[in-house]
């Protein structure tokens, strides 16, 4: 009978093993392109819940449907693009939550009546690190629409070229939508038919920090549009934008309008700092705010945020997608250079040492071999 129950019993651990190894794990990694997974798409459709998409280098034509909780990251938008059909939004998130993320990614070629590039509906998820190029939207939206109380957080973005017919060349927010716009690049967008050409604003409180928004167009507003509501604005460069910086609303207490100065011809629009001598740096450089909600611990390319770009001894946030960045000097060698004492590899001191030692001991031997040598005969 006990010989039973256990055989029973390990039948038992088997099923239920069995059981649980059927059962795909929760936070299953997914990598495209693949055999099984050639497309964005094909992966999204099987991705839930705590899974990840990891998309490689490369240029994707195809419009994708984001699903709750599948982050999709790609391996950085300089690398990797998503290439639109023209017929629709780039991107759609409807229901898509906050713990999801979206981040890596050039998004070009969308063309659809609301949010050309990306459209989000009752979605608050991360959409960092990438770049909305050349998107168009016949109504609102060029770059990015948001509507029915989507509260994203928008890091690290770049919103380059974007167009809308009416409203919100670079991002349009509506009906309850509050995103936190912090850290983005927003330049040369357009709204032809009405307001905003670089951000739009209806009914929707975002806060808008640390951005860069420059050189959009638009009748009314051309860097900010504000219908209504009374969005938090600070810490911005709101500069050089057609139809005015400001329409609806207020310059923050701290933000500016000066030429941003970019690195000129640089499609990433980086901050140039005038070196060696510093003499005329850009503007945005430590000018932003370190508390900014939603403030990324990096910037676009992976840089440190914050860091002391002015070396004034306090690092302070930037402004725009762009952390300017100077990496530490490699570490000599061990031993004292310049009188700053650095930490020493002991055992390449001891090495040569070591052998010396060895060689010292083979010539006793051998000496005191020649000698016995020498008294035997
Ligand atoms: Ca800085
Ligand atoms: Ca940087």
């Amino acid at each position: 009978m006990r010989r039973l129950l256990s055989v029973l019993l390990a039948l038992g651990l088997v099923l239920s093993f069995s059981l649980v190894t059927a059962v795909p794990a929760l936070g299953a990694d997914f990598y495209v392109p693949s055999p099984s997974y050639p497309t964005i798409s094909s992966a999204l459709t099987v991705a839930g819940l705590g899974d990840t998409i990891y998309v490689a280098a490369g240029d994707y034509y195809e419009d994708i449907v984001l699903v709750n909780g599948a982050s999709v990251l790609g391996a950085g938008a300089d690398v990797t693009t998503i290439i639109g059909s023209g017929t629709g939004s780039v991107v759609t998130a409807d229901g898509v939550n906050s713990g999801t993320v979206f981040d890596g990614f050039t998004i070009t070629g969308g063309w659809a009546t609301y949010g050309g590039g990306m459209y989000l509906s009752g979605s608050s998820l991360t959409v960092s690190n990438c770049i909305f190029y050349n998107n168009r939207a016949t109504n609102n939206g060029g770059g990015m629409r948001l509507i029915t109380s989507s509260s994203p957080v928008v890091t690290n973005c770049i919103f380059d070229t974007n167009t809308a017919g009416f409203f919100g060349g670079g991002i349009a927010c509506r009906t309850n939508s509050s995103p936190d716009i912090t850290n983005c690049t927003i330049v040369n967008n357009t709204a032809t038919g009405n307001g905003g050409g670089g951000i739009y604003v209806h009914t929707s409180s975002p806060n808008i920090t640390n951005n860069i928004i420059a050189g959009n167009t638009a009748p009314s507003g051309g860097g900010i549009y504000v219908f209504s509501y009374t969005p938090y604005i600070d810490y911005n460069d709101v500069w050089n934008n057609t139809g005015g910086d400001y329409s609806g609303c207020s310059a923050g207490a701290n933000d500016i309008s000066s030429d941003p100065k970019f690195i000129v011809g640089d499609p990433e629009y980086h901050l140039d700092p005038d070196s060696p001598d510093f003499l005329d740096p850009s503007p945005c450089i430590d000018a932003g705010y370190n508390s900014a909600p939603s403030l990324p611990g990096t910037d676009y390319e992976g840089d440190p945020r914050v860091f002391d770009g002015d070396g004034n001894g306090t690092a302070t946030a930037d402004m725009g997608a762009d952390e300017y960045y100077i990496p530490p000097p490699p570490t000599p060698p061990g031993g004292t250079v310049g009188g700053e004492v650095y930490p020493v590899d002991k055992t390449t001191l001891l090495l040569p040492w070591l052998g010396l030692g060895l060689v010292l001991v083979l010539a006793a031997g051998g000496l005191i071999l020649v000698r016995r040598a020498g008294r035997l005969r």
